[in-house]
């Protein structure tokens, strides 16, 4: 694995795209339609949500047949000709590799059902007294009656997906088969879905800690079956990029994941810094984030993984989490400084950044007014628990509006036409109220799209973002997120003020005398103080430029 560590990617939602039928969920023609648009933001790589066959239980996530497109999303012909498109721009796909689990609808488990001992050994299945007391994900117990035989089948997310069993070589083989399916097509990436999960020990044991996580999750195995998966498919190709998202991991089982001399992936998602503003650490909770708790998480996994030879995939949103700028900035007072500051305290840091669909124009959760908005079954499972627990239906709805997954599902936002341009049809999401303002047809050119694009150039051109290392600085400081890269005799401070009020700041001499290489502000003066504004962000140069 050779890393190219000047890409950035772009994460498309196909279903909330661009649909191009009418039919209210967005395709493939959708993708090939803004392409243009991709390569003006100028983005080398983009991610793929699944697109594959499935009941959409959990939105594609429940795949049903491996190696096809579902027709609502077009044709294997689409996709070949996206994949052609792609290159003529020098834009690769990165698609998601959905190998933890498949829905109960997949051919493997219905012959399972049926009583083939063969597929019932792609499974995890238990009698009833050696099953545990893992909790589903998605709420409720990990698993499930299988059919009518008093036996039980292992689901750590919907009852709908169910858990394969990577111990079975021949389930190996067949998830291998589905890689290397998809790279014959030209494919430039996989992103591998909850991946640090895929290693079950032979004998499942009861955890009471964390809902049952530490019985699966990087278990030792898992990087057995990684290295295992990288020989028998992507690794033969050094070009290829990977991912894994990683659940509820550690920085020391990401450096083993990603340190290339290890043969696994090239980079790691966490989701710790997305968890700073869960209350007691539970998600279906409000609360301000806490800003120390992430300069610090930012810090740990900066430094560790530089230290550790490992790679971080660096990213503010994804189609699992609320919008970022909705969550951290005051938006309705500098949302585009709020959005700027947030795009480079990523883009300017050590690891390949990700934008999400959207963020390059500064789009916002979609305050709905009601819960029947929503659809996610997360979001209504959840809802469902908290009105049990004894929560008021407007205080649940409270709750929901802010964490849900399908904030960052909404349409994407091209113009100020019915359902933001997205659909002609009836879109399977309603679009956020804010569309009418912000859109592509507005924002392009904008200070928060030109400044994403002056993101994508620098991380091209200057070796010092792409390569550097990464050392926290002014760590001490409750409200500006600092860190220097280093390269040779290079250096570069970030300065990010995560608050909508001043801040003073003593420069060293070094950076007094530098030179500021990017701002979301024009006018800074460097001196023995600076003072940022509200969100403001400014990169300094500690050597002078040619
Ligand atoms: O997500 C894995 C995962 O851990 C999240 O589902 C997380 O627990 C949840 O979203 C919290 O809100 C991946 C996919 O990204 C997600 O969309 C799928 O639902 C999930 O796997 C199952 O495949």
């Amino acid at each position: 694995m050779t890393l190219d560590t000047k890409k950035v990617v772009y994460q498309i939602y196909p279903k909330s795209f661009k649909d191009t039928t009418g039919s209210g969920v967005g395709d493939l023609r959708g993708i090939i339609e803004k392409l243009p648009y991709l390569a003006e933001l100028g983005i080398d790589m983009v991610w793929l949500n699944p697109f594959y066959p499935s009941p959409q239980r959990d939105n594609g996530y429940d795949i049903s047949d491996y190696t096809a497109i579902n027709p609502d999303f077009g044709t294997m012909a689409d996709f070949e000709e996206l994949v052609a498109k792609g290159k003529e721009l020098g834009i690769g796909f990165m698609l998601d590799m959905v190998l933890n689990h498949c829905s109960t609808e997949h051919e493997w488990f219905q012959k399972a059902l049926a009583g083939d001992p063969v597929y019932q050994d792609y499974f995890i299945i238990r009698d009833e007294d050696e099953i545990t007391d893992w909790q589903s994900k998605f709420g409720g117990s990990a698993w499930a009656p299988f059919g009518d035989t008093g036996k039980y089948y292992l689901h750590l997310f919907d009852v709908t997906q169910a858990d394969l069993d990577w111990r079975n070589p021949r389930v190996r083989e067949e998830l291998f088969a589905v890689v290397n399916f998809w790279k014959e097509k030209g494919v430039e990436g996989f992103r591998f879905d909850v991946i640090n999960l895929i290693g079950k020990e032979e004998v499942l044991v009861n955890c009471p800690i964390n809902e049952g996580k530490p019985a699966y999750t990087d278990r030792p195995i898992n990087h057995d079956y990684l290295q295992m998966l990288n020989a028998a498919s992507f690794g033969q190709n050094p070009k290829l990029m990977t991912v894994g998202e990683m659940s509820a991991t550690t920085i020391e089982n990401c450096i083993l994941y990603t340190n290339p001399d290890r043969h696994e992936l090239d980079m790691a998602f966490n989701f710790h810094h997305l968890k700073v503003d869960y209350k007691d650490g539970q998600k279906w909770t409000i609360m301000d984030f806490d800003f120390p708790a992430l300069r610090d998480l930012f810090h740990s996994w900066g430094e560790g993984m530089a230290a550790g030879g490992g790679w971080n995939a660096l990213f503010w949103t994804c189609h699992d989490q609320p919008r970022a700028l909705t969550r951290f900035v005051d938006t309705e007072h500098f949302r585009a400084q709020g959005a700027t500051m947030l795009a480079a305290s990523i883009h300017l840091s050590r690891g390949t950044p990700y934008i999400y669909q959207g963020e390059e124009i500064g789009m916002l959760d979609p305050d709905y007014d009601t819960m029947s908005d929503y659809v996610d079954i997360e979001s209504l499972n959840n809802y469902q628990i908290l009105l049990d627990q004894g929560k008021s239906p407007e205080e649940a709805f409270a709750i929901i509006s802010t964490k849900s997954r399908d904030n960052a599902r909404t349409p994407m936002q091209w113009d100020d036409t019915t359902h933001a341009g997205f659909t002609t049809g009836t879109p399977w999401l309603k679009a956020g109220k804010t569309y009418e303002t912000i859109n592509v047809k507005n924002e392009k050119n904008g200070p928060i799209f030109s400044f994403y694009q002056e993101l994508i150039k620098l991380r091209k051109t200057l070796p010092l973002i792409a390569d550097g290392d990464y050392k926290a600085a002014y760590t001490d400081s409750d409200q500006v997120y600092a860190f220097e890269r280093t390269l040779g005799d290079q250096s570069l401070l970030v300065l990010n003020n995560f608050y909508g009020n001043e801040v003073t700041l003593d420069l060293s001499t070094t950076y007094q005398a530098g030179q500021v290489l990017i701002s979301n502000y024009a006018d800074t003066t460097l001196a023995e103080t600076i003072i940022l504004k509200p969100y403001q962000t400014i990169a300094i140069w500690g050597n002078k430029v040619d």
